[in-house]
């Protein structure tokens, strides 16, 4: 027989970003090798270099394999019993001395739909506590709550990714995909192909920006006032599409006089984007047959993010450009699970299904799947940095899932010495990142080879991760970790550690709810490359575009909101006098606790940066691979230079991948935004300083 017909392969999805990229493991010398899978529709078959090194973090010389306590000051290993038993006690000595919510929980956008829904019911049910919030907030949570308000439901993208590729126009704000979802670059180059046109803004000339056709460069947090100005420039030249606005929408007097206050050359001064390319841009947008808006982090991770994104959207909403066939707004989503991890329960102020916390149907549904009153249940907590900001006075103790916070929450080093003021810290993590680095107990878990659960997609594709490989001996699943310690809470059922089990648990209490997973099995993923939600039942086909007979608001109408520009929290000064803004490069994916760990991804990027333009860097008399201290009101952090005209004079870039003296967040500025309590991760201010060679 031919061994490699017979080698059992297994098909799966990547562990790091929300594209979920197919691949197929296959079992090979100590462990398994990351193979192509083409038949999956997203990628086609393509990886970036951290999707086909992955398998390397399964080794057990770079991870945990057997759970450690703290014992005088130190992490030694211990048994799962005594550990779980040590978590158990530490959580509720801060239960009983201080109240409920003494005890957080911090969980993750790349946790599975099962792990994140057994974790908020975890919080609420064993733990009684209101406060649980998890790093999805830190992503796209300003574009989820203007999704929210602008159309009545979240769901990053309401069309397949492959509708990009035959829209007429994109105007891509804020996301540099070529290195941050390298496949999906392919459906903005067949866009132009196909005789489409590519709108990039960026303060900085990316791959990304190099790959379209207008490249607007505004200045960091001013995309609110650009995004006015378009819509100025619409109504001005008449393209606004006034069936479209009378039959499908509602608020458009206000939203167009807030607009109508933003004239081209007052938008031109804010933003330093001419206006010849404010109209280039507008007449892309209107002259094509149909259009969309998809915005990432750029504009997003502002302390006006939801109004920024409202803003955007309104331009899709006056042009007819939404709930129509190949037009429409998206956001793109971040983490492997960023859509289905905002869903189901780990949110401050969520039910599963996406229900919220403070409604009473809700409430009542959710409780009568879980068998508790809905009395039982705690209202909403406090949102992610607000509860790192909590931790050591309010809130005593912490189970954190799925992040590492040192390295990449705001104002980063105060977030530390919060963290080790805690009464007890317990981390379940992969590998010893920082953060579990300081923990008093740290749980070692499996990781996406060696176990099953599902993943939603940034277009609100539900899809299956499979086991393909043991794990070593000593770690278990998230899922078993918080079965254990339910169970010594008190909490014999409830909390099951068979994925399949929970998901089943999952689909009835998303019933009715707005991501409704009802209808939805493993089985069904398995034979339909993915559902998309909603799905209310078995024979539903699911939902792979929405919105085009109407929104999800009651009375089926999208709402403009009427948003004016306003200044980013912290603007440039006689003594911090240069914007920093933050973001990714190709090879290391977030606070870098996997990619730092892989040999290749470090050999492509090796440590931090400060990208900065020749002028400026002339300026301070820096040269290429100088070091340099960036300097902020909440701390300093040095690396070297790395000169380029990419980017605009006034601003510098830090990728954020990094901790030590080249962390950039401990430059960055915790502002939140009001509504979505979104930190100004991409713009604050900073002085520069020369360190010499
Ligand atoms: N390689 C890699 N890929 C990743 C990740 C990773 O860490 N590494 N993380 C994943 C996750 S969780 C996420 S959220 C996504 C993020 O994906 P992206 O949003 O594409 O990533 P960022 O680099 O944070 O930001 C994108 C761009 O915003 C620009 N920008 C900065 N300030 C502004 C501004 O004020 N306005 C505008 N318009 N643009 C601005 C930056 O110059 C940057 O090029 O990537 C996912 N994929
Ligand atoms: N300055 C700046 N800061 C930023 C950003 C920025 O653009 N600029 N972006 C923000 C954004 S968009 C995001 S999403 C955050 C992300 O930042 P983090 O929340 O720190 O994300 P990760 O580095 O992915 O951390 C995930 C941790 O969980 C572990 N892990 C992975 N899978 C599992 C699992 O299944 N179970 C358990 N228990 N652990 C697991 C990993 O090993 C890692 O230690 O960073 C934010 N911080
Ligand atoms: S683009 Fe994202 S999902 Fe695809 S291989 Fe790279 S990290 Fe994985
Ligand atoms: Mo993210």
């Amino acid at each position: 027989m031919n061994a490699e017909v017979t080698t059992p392969t297994v098909d799966t999805h990547c562990p790091y970003c929300s594209l979920q990229c197919g691949m197929s493991l296959r079992p090979g010398e100590g462990g398994v090798r990351v193979v192509e899978r083409p038949a999956f529709p997203v990628n086609r078959g393509a990886l970036c270099g951290k999707g086909r090194t992955a398998a390397e973090v399964l080794d057990r010389r770079v991870r945990l394999t057997e759970p450690l306590v703290r014992d005088g000051g130190e992490l030694r290993p211990a048994s799962w019993d005594e550990a779980l038993d040590r978590v158990a006690a530490g959580l509720g000595r801060a239960r009983e001395a201080y109240g409920n919510d003494a005890v957080g929980v911090f969980g993750g956008g790349g946790l599975t739909n099962e792990k994140a829904y057994a974790l908020g019911k975890f919080a609420r049910v064993a733990l009684g506590t209101s406060q649980i919030d998890y790093n999805g907030r830190f992503c796209m949570s300003s574009a989820a709550a203007a999704h929210q308000r602008a159309f009545g439901l979240d769901r990053g993208l309401p069309f397949p990714l492959a509708d990009v590729a035959r829209t007429g126009c994109v105007i891509l704000v804020g996301s540099n995909l070529a290195e941050t979802m390298p496949p999906a670059l392919r459906y903005l180059t067949e866009l132009r192909e196909n005789g489409g046109k590519l709108i990039v803004v960026d303060p900085r000339r990316t791959k990304t920006a190099e790959a379209a056709d207008l490249h607007l460069a505004p200045r960091p947090g001013t995309d609110l006032a650009l995004a006015l100005g378009l819509l100025h420039l619409v109504v001005a030249q008449g393209r606004t599409d006034e069936a479209f606005i009378a039959e499908r929408t509602t608020g458009w007097p206000e939203a167009r006089a807030a607009a109508m206050a933003h004239w081209p050359e007052l938008v031109e001064r804010i933003t330093g984007v001419p206006v010849p390319q404010l109209r280039a841009a507008v007449s892309m947008f209107c002259d094509a047959a149909s259009s969309m808006v998809l915005t990432a982090r750029g504009p997003e991770q502002q302390a006006k993010g939801t109004d920024t994104v409202g803003a955007w959207i309104n331009l899709c909403l006056a042009t007819g450009r939404a709930g129509r066939e190949l037009s429409g707004y998206g956001c793109l989503t971040g983490q492997g699970n960023g859509q289905g991890g905002r869903e189901h329960g780990q949110k401050a102020d969520q039910l599963p299904g996406y229900r919220k916390l403070d409604d009473p149907a809700a409430r009542e549904h959710v409780a009568a799947v879980w068998g508790v009153s809905p009395d039982s249940l705690p209202g909403p907590g406090r949102s992610a940095y607000e509860l790192l900001d909590a931790l050591g006075t309010e809130v005593r103790a912490l189970l954190l899932m799925g992040s590492n916070p040192v390295v990449s929450a705001p104002r980063a080093a105060h977030v530390e010495d919060r963290i080790r003021a805690l009464d007890f810290l317990a981390v379940a993590d992969v590998v010893l990142s920082e953060t579990a680095a300081l923990a008093d107990v740290v749980l070692p878990v499996t990781q996406w080879a060696e176990e099953t659960g599902t993943t939603t997609n940034l277009e609100g594709r539900v899809l299956l991760r499979r086991r393909a490989v043991d794990p070593p001996p000593g770690v278990r699943t998230d899922l078993a970790v918080l079965n254990g310690l339910a169970a010594r809470l008190g909490h014999e059922k409830g909390f099951p550690a068979d994925p399949e089990e929970v998901f089943g648990e999952l689909r009835r209490a998303s019933a009715g709810g707005p991501a409704d997973y009802a209808g939805i099995s493993y089985r069904r993923i398995a034979a339909e490359d993915g559902v998309f939600w909603p799905c209310p039942d078995e024979a539903h086909p699911g939902s792979p575009r929405l919105f085009l007979d109407r929104f999800a608001h009651p009375d089926g109408r999208a709402r403009f909101v009427p948003v004016a520009h306003r200044a980013s929290a912290e603007e440039p000064d006689a003594e911090y006098p240069v914007l920093l803004t933050t973001g990714r490069v190709l090879a290391q994916y977030q606070s870098g606790a996997q990619t730092r760990r892989v040999a290749e991804l470090n050999a492509a990027a090796p440590g931090p940066f400060v990208q900065l333009h020749p002028h400026l860097a002339a300026r301070y008399g820096i040269a290429e691979g100088d070091r340099v201290a960036v300097e902020s009101r909440r701390g300093r952090a040095v690396a070297p230079a790395r000169l380029s005209t990419d980017i605009r004079t006034d601003t510098v870039f830090m990728p954020f991948h990094w901790p030590g003296e080249g962390r950039a967040n401990s430059l960055t500025n915790p502002a939140l935004d009001p509504t979505s309590r979104m930190p100004e991760f991409k713009v604050c201010a900073v002085r520069l300083a020369p360190e010499g060679p």
